[in-house]
């Protein structure tokens, strides 16, 4: 199991608490409810584990801690054993399942939201949003002017951002499930759909399909999945739930399909929405029509019966050629890439030889240079270049010059050691805020690598920034501008630079620009590949490994790539390893 049962507990509890207030209980149990889910949140072991050492005393070791009483010991055990909590079902029950989208939005609390349902029947985002602008909902107490403003900007916000994770986060949740649903009798094909099968940097809710023998027993197992908190929908053909992601709800959708029509309703699941458009367009202008259930001739009337009129319905890549097309990647079913006019031979994780920005013990890694190398070596890589932090980096243990020579020389004794894989003596060196390096020219020249990353002064204007940014590609040691921006998913936006004069100075000095595979950086964006490689950019797709796990990472910087059009052969990364040293060497 991926998901930690303390936050899947302790999302259940913030609910009892939150219903409660909603239905107007007793204040004393609210209390009691939130501070438990706070307390649940803050153990550093498992309830599970703490519970399973010795069920005997279990309860004792529970009323021990501060916060938990005997009543909530008891819910406790009830999770444990269960997964349930017999209480919490029946309370969100009765709450509308809208309400608590409602009190995900800021400055909405539990207070404010139980006044606009009960005074004004207002249960769902929608209906917030239609209401606000009403002569009633000014008239509610304590809701001037000022509050409907900030409610306002707090739904524009959740509008463009808040509510969607990082791709990173629903993955690696994504695949948990599918491989619970797989295990279940009779289950036939079981796939991911939606923003997540197109390598969308952020997902606002996970799309599972499947077919089976059982569709009933199926539904049921997942609605009872051990992370659901709530579900939100239970129907024929589609399920929904709410769970806990470390921290976020987030919602799974599931729907069950007929088997003969798996690659139809794959294809219209997968999106995106405006590919769909364009596909049903191109369908019908070739008098076919194109839905969930298949590709049929025109004059059907109930696609769902007329099997005779069938044109495709089993797999994606039939339904595609009867429309006169190629099998299109679910990372270019975007409107960023008409029909007509897609790119060819994209970057594939597979083809990924070299990674060229690592960290180490040395400066803020957990794993020594062999050890990382050792790795790379086995994901079939011909050369790994460590770059730990330069010298201005305090916080990640950046290298002083000393520090520096004394790493290069290991890196050459490893290299020396290690067969199989070239390691490269290299530096993240941080890029100033006035686009001067961190090291001087002398020390860089020794280097087998440079990347030149910004750290700091993330908020400069932009002209700053481009003038920055300008100054480390045009630098002749620099090989690799990495995680250009400095961005962080949903959390701070970084630099904003004129990417476009960025891109025509990198065509011409042939700097690299990094695609940084971290899922919370992913730098360059999508939009911004696409427009690099039109400028003829080369472009690098790098794990930024702290340890062996991060290596992982690369994928997501492949989505990226290939959401921007990225073919292999402008990604130095997929390059013969005589072929990149020499670019290294020019
Ligand atoms: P998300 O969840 O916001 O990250 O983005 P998606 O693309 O996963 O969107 P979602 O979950 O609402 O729907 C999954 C796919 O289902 C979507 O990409 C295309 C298809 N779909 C859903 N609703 C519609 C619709 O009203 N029209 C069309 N043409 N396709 C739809
Ligand atoms: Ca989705
Ligand atoms: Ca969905
Ligand atoms: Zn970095």
């Amino acid at each position: 199991m991926m998901m930690k049962s303390n936050s899947v507990l302790e999302e259940k509890l913030r609910q009892m608490a939150v219903a409660l207030e909603l239905l107007g209980e007793n204040r004393f149990r609210i209390n009691a409810l939130a501070r438990a889910a706070r307390v649940i949140d803050s153990l550093d072991e498992e309830v599970e584990m703490l519970v399973g050492r010795d069920p005997e005393s279990a309860v004792a070791r529970l009323t021990a801690i501060p916060g938990i009483g005997k009543g909530l010991a008891a819910k406790i055990l009830e999770f444990v054993a269960s997964g349930k909590i017999e209480e919490h079902e029946d309370l969100v029950s009765r709450i509308p399942a809208g309400l608590f989208d409602l009190l995900d939005v800021p400055g909405l609390g539990p207070k404010a939201v139980k006044m606009i349902w009960e005074r004004l029947g207002i249960e769902t985002i929608e209906e917030l949003r239609a209401g606000l602008d009403s002569p009633d909902f000014a008239a509610l107490p304590r809701m001037g002017k000022k509050s409907i403003e900030n409610i306002k900007k707090a739904l524009d916000f959740r509008a463009q951002s808040a509510g969607r994770i990082p791709i990173g986060k629903a993955l690696p949740i994504a695949l948990d499930f599918v491989d619970f649903l797989e295990k279940q009798p009779g289950a036939q094909r079981v796939e991911y759909a939606g923003s997540l099968r197109r390598g969308r940097e952020t997902i606002g809710d996970i799309d599972l399909l499947v077919s089976c023998a059982d569709p009933l027993a199926m539904r049921k197992a997942f609605v009872e999945h051990p992370s659901v908190t709530q579900v939100l929908a239970a129907g024929e053909s589609k399920s929904s739930v709410r769970i806990a992601a470390g921290g976020h709800a987030l919602q799974v959708d599931l729907r069950i399909v007929e088997n003969r029509q798996f690659g139809a309703a794959w294809l219209y699941f997968t999106g995106s929405k405006e590919h769909n458009v364009a596909l049903r367009e191109r369908a019908g202008k070739r008098g076919m029509r194109l839905n969930e259930y298949g590709l049929f001739e025109d004059s059907a009337k109930d696609a769902r019966e007329d099997t005779e009129r069938l044109v495709a319905e089993a797999e994606e890549f039939d339904i595609y050629r009867a429309l006169g097309l190629e099998m299109i990647p679910p990372e270019l079913r975007e409107e960023r890439w008409p029909l007509e006019e897609l790119p060819d031979k994209l970057v594939e994780r597979s083809l990924l030889r070299a990674d060229l920005h690592t960290h180490t013990l040395a400066s803020d890694g957990k794993l020594s240079i062999e050890a990382m190398a050792r790795h790379a070596r086995s994901l079939g890589f011909h050369t790994l270049a460590v770059t730990d932090h330069s010298r201005s980096s305090v916080i990640s243990n950046g290298l002083s010059i000393d520090r520096l020579r004394t790493q290069i020389e290991a890196v050459r004794a490893a290299d020396a050691e290690i067969d199989g894989i070239r390691i490269l003596a290299g530096s993240e060196v941080d890029i100033l805020p006035d686009g001067r390096l961190d090291y001087p020219d002398e020390i860089l020249e020794d280097l087998d690598i440079v990347v030149a990353s910004p750290h700091v002064s993330l908020r400069q204007s932009s002209e700053d920034a481009t003038k920055r940014l300008l100054a480390a590609i045009l630098h002749p040691a620099v090989k690799i501008l990495g995680h250009p921006t400095g961005r962080m998913i949903s959390q701070r936006e970084g630099l904003s630079p004129d990417m476009d004069r960025l891109f025509e100075a990198a065509a011409d000095t042939g700097t690299a620009l990094e695609i940084n595979a971290h899922w919370m950086r992913l730098d360059l964006r999508d939009r911004h590949v696409a427009r690099a490689v039109a400028k003829g950019c080369l472009l690098a797709i790098n794990s930024d490994a702290h340890t062996i796990e991060h290596f992982d990472f690369l994928e997501f910087g492949v989505l990226t790539a290939r959401r921007g059009g990225l073919p292999a052969s402008s990604c130095i990364n997929t390059w013969p390893a005589g072929k990149l040293y020499e670019w290294l060497s020019r």
